[in-house]
């Protein structure tokens, strides 16, 4: 699993997110922001979702990024005629082809469903830009319907199909199955695109570029519709496991922290405490046999190296569970001379104290000044 693209929807996806919304000067530092940590696309609303949504969108394809600029729109004459004046580099267009939007949503047909994407994709690619033909719900679609019209989309010339877990309900095996078998269909680019109501989003992805997928919808912090789709962060930790030289030469590791603040502020959230890379807790080691083993060798425990994304390791050592490696670390740290005995005599002392109440690491330090005082004068 090599070079793949990500097509970034902070700008698409992500201001379908509760609370997003984004002014034109939001949306334009956070383009930026994407084009400089090097994602391939960025993807932007619709230009006929609103006429301020249209002026945003030509107004980034002016900013001359090195990401590609997409926006996202519904099979329409009416939509793509407009896309296509923005200055975009490509469409992606999606409709939805599950039984559930067909009867609930719009209502057409297979029929007239290809008829009409047939006519889009045509008009689109006469403007020579990229067009993107994708099925919305692709899970709960019938698998003959979709593959049927992905074959006719790849004829004409599409230059990628897409493939869209819109409601969160597929896991890595229907996902590695689904896009093998299309992958042996058509002979264009593949997309997916995968919402995460079940927590499978990411290895959802993983197992989409594993079976042949080329390219793979994000957003900063996985925000969108709901609780929204794989995350830009958390793609990243997965493909640098899997390839870390690629991932690190192509991607600027180092400003994921601060594109995810930029995002979040924006949209009024905290990043959570447990999110992948720059989560607080992401580099802290606890527990005794943990914390020695770190101290000696970093992989024991560690398999992303926080140094690669400008984020720091930290040993937890005010806990009951603290052992009396890492208390000698930290005594080190503090440039306190102690022996070893006088180390675990220090460590008991902390872990007693842990047992009544939480500690923190000023306690610990605190702590081991005090006794390192009392052996000065001959207390300890
Ligand atoms: C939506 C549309 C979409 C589109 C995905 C795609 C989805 O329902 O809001 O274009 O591939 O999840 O189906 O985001
Ligand atoms: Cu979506």
């Amino acid at each position: 699993v090599r070079n793949f693209k990500i097509i970034e929807s902070t700008l698409r996806e992500g201001e379908q997110f509760a609370n997003a919304f984004f002014t034109t000067e939001k949306k334009i530092e956070i383009a930026k922001a994407l084009d400089d940590f090097g994602v391939d696309y960025i993807e932007l609303t619709s230009p006929a979702a609103s006429e301020q949504s249209r002026l945003d969108c030509e107004k980034i394809c002016k900013l001359g990024l090195k990401a590609k600029i997409l926006t996202h729109i519904r099979c329409h004459m009416d939509d793509a005629r407009i896309a296509v004046e923005t200055g975009v580099d490509g469409v992606d267009v999606v409709i939805g082809t599950s039984s559930f939007l067909r009867e609930h949503s719009h209502g057409k047909d297979m029929a007239y469903i290809t008829k009409t994407a047939i006519e889009v994709i045509n008009f689109v690619k006469s403007k020579g830009i990229e067009i993107r033909f994708s099925s919305e719900d692709s899970f709960r679609s019938d698998l003959v319907d979709l593959l049927s019209i992905y074959r006719t989309v790849d004829q004409i010339g599409v230059n990628r199909v897409g493939i869209a877990d819109t409601v969160g309900c597929a896991n890595p095996r229907q996902v590695y199955d689904l896009v093998r078998t299309l992958r042996g269909v058509v002979s264009c680019d593949i997309e997916t695109h995968f919402h995460n109501d079940t927590g499978m989003a990411i290895a959802n992805a993983y197992c989409a570029l594993e079976a042949g997928a080329t390219h793979i919808d994000t957003s900063v912090l996985g925000i969108g519709e709901r609780n929204g789709i794989t995350p830009l962060g958390g793609l990243i930790a997965r493909m640098y496991t899997a390839d870390k030289e690629y991932v690190m030469n192509k991607y600027k590791l180092h400003q994921l922290r601060d594109l995810e603040n930029l995002v979040a502020d924006a949209v009024e959230i905290t990043v959570p405490f447990n999110n992948y890379i720059t989560g607080y807790c992401a580099f802290t080691h606890k527990a005794g046999i943990h914390a020695k083993a770190i101290l000696a060798n970093p992989s024991t425990y560690e398999i992303l190296n926080p140094s690669d994304f400008g984020m720091s390791r930290y040993v937890h050592i005010a806990s009951r569970l603290t052992g009396w490696n890492a208390i000698k670390s930290r005594a080190e740290q503090l440039n306190l001379d102690m022996t070893d005995e006088q180390v675990k005599m220090v460590t008991a002392k902390i872990k007693q104290m842990a047992d009544i109440r939480t500690l923190a690491m000023e306690d610990v330090d605190s702590l081991l000044r005090s006794f390192h005082a009392a052996i000065l004068t001959g207390d300890k």
